[in-house]
């Protein structure tokens, strides 16, 4: 018979792609092309940082049209978008988006969590809604907009994430996907649907979110419209675990039940998968979030600024005219001397300065420590910093899961800085298993898979993803240095702020 194929739009931070893959269920492999590839710059309009979300939709359409230009619309089965979680778009009575979806790290949220906090009570949110605390949250978004531009949300009969959002421009229906639904922090954890206490406190009418639909329904396909336009045969659109994290925690590829995983891109999202979520008083303390997976699956894992700090300082010396690379970067940081200083990669100071690398110095000045000058010593201090961190995370995350793992999976973008591989299994003191790379994508494919009946559940999907793509073991090295470095860096860490 021969191969299904279907489409993934995934979304990052940073940018987007679109991959075909093709499954040969007989001979149990899958493959996948990446056909396009698009930045996704945020744009600073005012004091405002905005997502240029017409930009990105006028990219999925190039997505398709290449996917036909290859020869491969014809049999496409389906296709699913995934992004980054928490950020929204309004649609009014009459259908149209009501102004440009706002950033997450956009400074409106600034303070905003603590008030709000204050306000309902750290236990009861946590307990309600199983979420981290993180200022960007869609509920402390709404906030801000609800005391700085009360018109807007006046105006708005839904409310729809980004891939929700996306997908309804292509198919004209408006859902909303469950494991991106539980980043707002306004779903309630037992009910799975959104908490109507939390919607009255904030005073958000009920009518602007729709109950979440599970991943990997079917939630209708191209306009006539899009059809038209982009001259293809209407495809099937799915909603797969929308949520990216949730899409690469999908495409671990894990033999055991019990597995760590880390899910490496602008984030670092660290932790594992449980049957239920963790709302013990000690995940709170440590501001762990239970995250929805799909097919009824927790994703208990913590935030980590991840390459975020390497990507927003290249971006300052880019700006200086100093242009150098990845890859450049990491080898000057290859040659630096080690441990000469960390940071709290979780730091507030480092969500979104003004200049990265100003801000990494001044952090080590409060600390009274080495204050790192070249591209390298910086880089370096920030990978360290980042491994040490995982080490940290990686441990609380057994702590909380009465688990032992003996190693981390890491997937994602962030595995081609094969040098912070190895810092991780220096520093966690055990191996680390690098890939798939592209993650999401993968997590994103196989799902559609389910839903179509090709591929018979998660476990077969891990399988299937174990046995078509490479996993790269490193192993732990230069034990002594790291294991007294750690020491130092917890030391240094639980003085500033360990959350
Ligand atoms: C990763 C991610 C994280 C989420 C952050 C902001 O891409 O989706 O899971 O906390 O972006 O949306």
């Amino acid at each position: 018979s021969k191969p299904s194929t279907v489409l993934a739009f995934d979304l990052g931070a940073s940018s987007g792609r679109a991959i075909v893959g093709r499954l040969d269920s007989e001979a149990g492999q899958l493959t996948i092309e990446e056909i396009h590839r698009f930045p996704n710059d945020p744009v600073k309009v005012g004091s405002r940082l905005h997502w240029d979300i017409l930009r990105l939709f006028h990219e999925i359409k190039q997505g398709i049209l290449k996917s036909k230009h290859l020869g491969y619309a014809q049999d496409v089965e389906s296709l699913a978008i995934d992004s980054w979680a928490v950020d929204f778009g309004l649609i009014a009575p009459n259908g149209e988006l009501l102004g440009n979806p706002y950033h997450y790290r956009d400074h409106q949220t600034d303070g905003v969590m603590d008030q709000l906090v204050a306000q309902i009570g750290r236990e009861k949110l946590f307990a309600k809604t199983g979420l981290q605390f993180l200022q960007f949250n869609s509920i402390y978004q709404l906030y801000a907009l609800k005391e700085r531009n009360p018109s807007l949300l006046d105006q708005a009969d839904t409310l729809l994430m980004i891939p929700d959002l996306l997908r309804y421009f292509l198919t004209g229906e408006k859902h909303s996907e469950y494991t991106n639904a539980t980043t707002t922090q306004l779903l309630n954890a037992s009910t799975r649907n959104w908490d109507q206490e939390l919607l009255d406190q904030l005073e958000l009418p009920s009518k602007l979110l729709l109950p979440p639909v599970p991943s990997g329904t079917k939630v209708g396909s191209l306009t006539t419209a899009i059809c038209e336009e982009l001259d293809v045969a209407s495809i099937p659109v799915i909603a797969v675990g929308e949520h990216d994290t949730a899409s690469a925690v999908v495409a671990v590829p894990a033999l055991d039940q019990d597995f760590a995983y880390l899910s490496c891109g602008t984030w670092s999202l660290l932790g594992t998968e449980t049957l239920s979520p963790v709302l013990s008083e000690q995940a709170l303390e440590w501001n762990f979030t239970n995250e929805g997976g799909v097919y009824g699956t927790n994703r208990l894992l913590k935030n980590i600024m991840g390459l975020w700090l390497i990507q927003e300082c290249k971006r300052a010396w880019d700006k200086e005219g100093r242009s150098l690379g990845f890859a450049d970067l990491v080898k000057l940081a290859e040659q630096a001397a080690p441990f000469q200083c960390f940071i709290d990669p979780d730091d507030d100071a480092f969500l979104n300065p003004e200049h990265m690398p100003k801000q990494i110095q001044q952090y080590c000045r409060d600390t009274q420590q080495m204050v790192p000058q070249s591209e390298g010593e910086i880089i370096r201090c920030v990978m360290e910093s980042l491994a040490l961190k995982y080490r940290l995370i990686l441990e609380r995350t057994e702590q909380l899961s009465g688990k032992r793992y003996s190693g981390l999976h890491i997937v994602g973008g962030g595995i081609q800085n094969e040098l912070l591989c190895q810092f991780t299994a220096n520093a966690i003191l055990r191996e680390v298993w690098a890939g798939p790379v592209e993650g999401s994508a993968l997590g994103n494919l196989v799902v559609q898979w389910i839903t179509l009946g090709y591929i018979a559940n998660l476990s077969e999907a891990r399988k299937l993803i174990r046995n078509s793509f490479p996993v790269k073991t490193y192993t732990p090295d230069d034990g002594e240095a790291w294991q007294e470095a750690y020491e130092t860096f917890y030391q240094m860490a639980s003085r500033s702020t360990v959350k």
